[in-house]
């Protein structure tokens, strides 16, 4: 069984990175942005060079599909740099430490700061609640309470969890935006 799993995500996922698609993934340090993308890619994408920025920002890619990643909490002038880095993207995805329940808060504020730029109108949004395996975390209902997904009409939304089992529900979900 595991073995037809792995076998069915790698298909997955190969259809995935074939298609043509740009994806802000962002979160609060530490909320497990690199990790997930390496689960995602078994470690196999290619870092771009990024200009000498003052802030943490990546992009990385593999096959058709680049990632621009950067930890939304931070100096306010940086916050002016959102818009130019989301601009065009195909979704957004927000990664959270689910196990880091004092963070909640933090988390909110800094994702609907985001939200609240004009150009991101409209851009869905999936939140990925990570650490999940660790004693304590906060379950899918808790996060959309404390996150306050419920109050964002202006795009779809989606919730999950990150597990071995539903990593393809979060590429298919993801494929869904893409061009
Ligand atoms: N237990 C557990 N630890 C994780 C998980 N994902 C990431 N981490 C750890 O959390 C820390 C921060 O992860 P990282 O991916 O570097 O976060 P980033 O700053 O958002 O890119 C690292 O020490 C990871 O090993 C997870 O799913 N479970
Ligand atoms: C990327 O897209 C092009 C054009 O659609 C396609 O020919 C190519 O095979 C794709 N790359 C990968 C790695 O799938």
């Amino acid at each position: 069984m595991p073995n037809l799993f792995t076998n069915f995500f790698l298909w997955f996922s190969g259809l995935f990175f074939s298609k043509a698609a740009e994806i802000a993934v962002v979160g609060l340090q530490a909320s497990g942005k690199t990790s997930f993308l390496n689960v995602i890619t078994s470690g196999q994408w290619s870092e771009d060079v990024v200009p000498t920025v003052a802030f943490n920002f990546r992009k990385v890619r593999k096959g058709n599909v680049t990632m621009k990643i950067w930890d939304v909490a931070g100096q306010p002038k940086f916050r002016t740099m959102w818009e130019r880095y989301c601009n065009g993207v195909d979704a957004i995805l927000f990664v959270v430490d689910s196990a880091d329940t004092e963070k909640f808060n933090t988390a909110r504020f800094e994702l609907h700061q985001l939200l609240g730029h004009p150009s991101l109108s409209g851009v869905p949004l999936l939140v990925l609640g990570n650490k999940n395996d660790l004693e304590g975390h906060a379950p899918v209902k808790d996060l959309i309470k404390q996150l306050q997904l419920d109050k964002i009409t202006d795009r779809p939304v989606s919730c999950s969890m990150k597990s071995q089992h539903n990593l393809d529900i979060v590429l298919q979900w993801l494929a869904g935006r893409s061009h």
